[in-house]
């Protein structure tokens, strides 16, 4: 069969035509299937969409920030007579919606699905609703194919990364699926589950030997936690080892720094080549802190206590040689637009790139569930569908704006940039060479991240939402 595979965006998103992170989810699923034909269209980097292309079936993989192109895009095919597929993680928490813009629609983990799928519309029997997920699914009146157990990662398909035919600044890489924190503002328990599911280290390793430039490991903490810390130990030795080390980034959480085996995987992920941490740290408010859960990821038992250990934490990741971005969510009723100003201030006193960001709540979490139930849910608002009237659009705007300017000035710029030089210089592994490589890219990494925070801050600022606006009925 012919099958045309989509990555939805907004003509406006922040990450548009910057390509920066190769989306893996279609070369995931035409691994799963490799015996079709397959043309890959990604529209943050705007690959035109051929709606008369001789297509017999599309696949579209939509998240929160690209509903309502993905349903453009399935509408528009489907005018045409293509039937159309919808996936991803925005597929996954609102299916219903979904299932009136497409044929099918997939919930969950797609590699085990995707055969199954095809072969079903290959016999014309193709069910309304594929989940993967031990959670009990009402189709509604619809049929329904289920998989009550999340995929077994050793067996996920190796990802057919070729069909993009094109380079990405970063390819994109996992060992690790599946998160047990539970932050109510965060949607990946209920789409990867809550228990955390390891790919074998040899099959990661043949992949990473495969890649020729900078990667983005996807995991939802590349520094684990006490739990997977032998794994990490064991992945990390093993890349350290291949002939070519090509520096990497992903996602962290502190509290891997507050115990000794965690702080050897975060020298070892260094050794690896972990080049830029984007750190969660989530909040500077002892009371926020504990209500969404986070508290756990910094590793403090005493909230009170959280950020001065948020200090010694980022500083031991830092002298490692990596370079830490702090991302927070701010907007809580515990907080007010000094807490946007204070959690700015404490990232340069930190030597970390701020990421701020006002919380919204995602379908699928426990705090859209809450605000759901309270019905104080407001899904027209550009800023946050979260009310809290001690924060008014305009001073949070320009709070953030602050954050960016003085965060990302040259002057701190330069500052953070020193800073990774000289770890680098106490670290031993690093050749003269990999550290003016590491720190050019480091300075390069500060640029696009303010080119995007920018971006992301108009965004805020216009009168867009960033939620949909259907109904899930
Ligand atoms: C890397 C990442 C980023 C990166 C890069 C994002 C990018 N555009 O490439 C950065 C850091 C920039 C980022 C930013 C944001 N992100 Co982000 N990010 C991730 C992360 C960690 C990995 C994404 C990924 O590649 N996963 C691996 C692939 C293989 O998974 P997948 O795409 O879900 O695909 C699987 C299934 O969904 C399914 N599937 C997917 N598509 C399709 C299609 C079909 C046809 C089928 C059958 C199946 C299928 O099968 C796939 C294989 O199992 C996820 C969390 C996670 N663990 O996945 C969050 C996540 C995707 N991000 C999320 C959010 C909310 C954001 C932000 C809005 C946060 C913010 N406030 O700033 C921004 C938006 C940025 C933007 N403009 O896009 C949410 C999305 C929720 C949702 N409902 O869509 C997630 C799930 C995390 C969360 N906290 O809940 N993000």
């Amino acid at each position: 069969m012919k099958i045309a595979l989509i990555l939805a965006a907004a003509p406006h998103d922040a990450l548009r035509d910057l390509e920066p992170f190769m989306p893996l989810s279609l070369p995931l699923l035409a691994g799963a299937a490799p015996e079709h034909d397959y043309r890959f269209v990604d529209m943050l980097r705007s690959d035109p969409i051929d709606f008369e292309a001789a297509v017999d079936l599309v696949g579209i993989s939509m998240r929160m920030t690209a509903e309502a192109e993905a349903y453009a895009v399935a509408d528009g095919f489907r005018a045409r007579g293509v039937p159309v597929v919808i996936g991803g993680p925005q597929a996954s928490v609102r299916p219903y919606r979904a299932k009136r813009h497409a044929d099918a629609v997939v919930v969950g983990e797609g590699e085990p699905l995707w055969p199954v799928l095809l072969r079903d519309f290959a016999q014309r029997e193709l069910k309304d609703y594929y989940v993967c997920s031990p959670a009990p699914f009402d189709p509604r009146g619809g049929t329904l194919h289920q998989l009550s157990e999340l995929p077994d990662l050793a067996r996920v398909p190796v990802p057919r990364r070729d069909l993009y035919g094109r380079k990405y600044q970063f390819d994109t890489v996992f060992a690790a699926r599946g998160c047990h924190v539970g932050c109510d503002f965060c949607s990946v328990p209920a789409l990867f589950g809550t228990t955390t599911r390891l790919r074998p280290v040899a099959a990661v390793v043949e992949e990473i030997s495969g890649l020729d430039g900078f990667y983005y490991l996807l995991d939802d903490t590349v520094f684990g936690r006490p739990d997977t810390f032998d794994y990490y130990l064991k992945l990390y030795d093993a890349i350290a080892r291949l002939p070519q080390r090509n520096p990497w980034h992903g996602q962290a959480n502190l509290d891997a720094a507050a115990t000794e085996q965690g702080r050897e995987v975060i020298l070892r992920a260094a050794q690896a080549g972990l080049l830029y941490a984007a750190v969660g740290m989530e909040s500077i408010n002892p009371a926020v802190l504990r209500r969404t859960g986070a508290l756990g990821k910094s590793g403090a038992r005493d909230p009170a206590e959280a950020v001065a250990r948020m200090e010694e934490r980022v500083r031991f990741i830092q002298e490692a040689g990596i370079l830490v971005s702090g991302w927070f969510v701010l907007g809580y009723e515990e907080d007010d637009i000094e807490t946007f100003h204070r959690t700015a201030e404490l990232c340069q006193k930190m030597g970390v790139m701020p990421v701020l960001s006002p919380v919204n709540a995602l379908p699928g979490t426990r705090l859209y569930e809450r605000l759901e139930r309270e019905g104080v849910l407001d899904n027209r608002n550009s800023l946050t569908n979260y009310p809290n009237p001690r924060l008014e659009k305009q001073p949070v705007i320009e709070a953030l704006a602050r954050s960016i300017d003085e965060g990302f000035s040259w002057r701190q710029i330069l500052r953070r940039t020193l800073r990774l030089w000289r770890a680098l210089g106490r670290v031993a592994g690093n050749t003269p060479r990999d550290r003016i490589m590491k720190t050019t890219a480091a300075a390069q990494i500060q640029r696009g991240m303010a080119e995007v925070l920018r971006r992301e801050l108009g965004n805020l600022a216009s009168e867009r939402s960033q939620n949909y606006a259907e109904d899930e009925g």
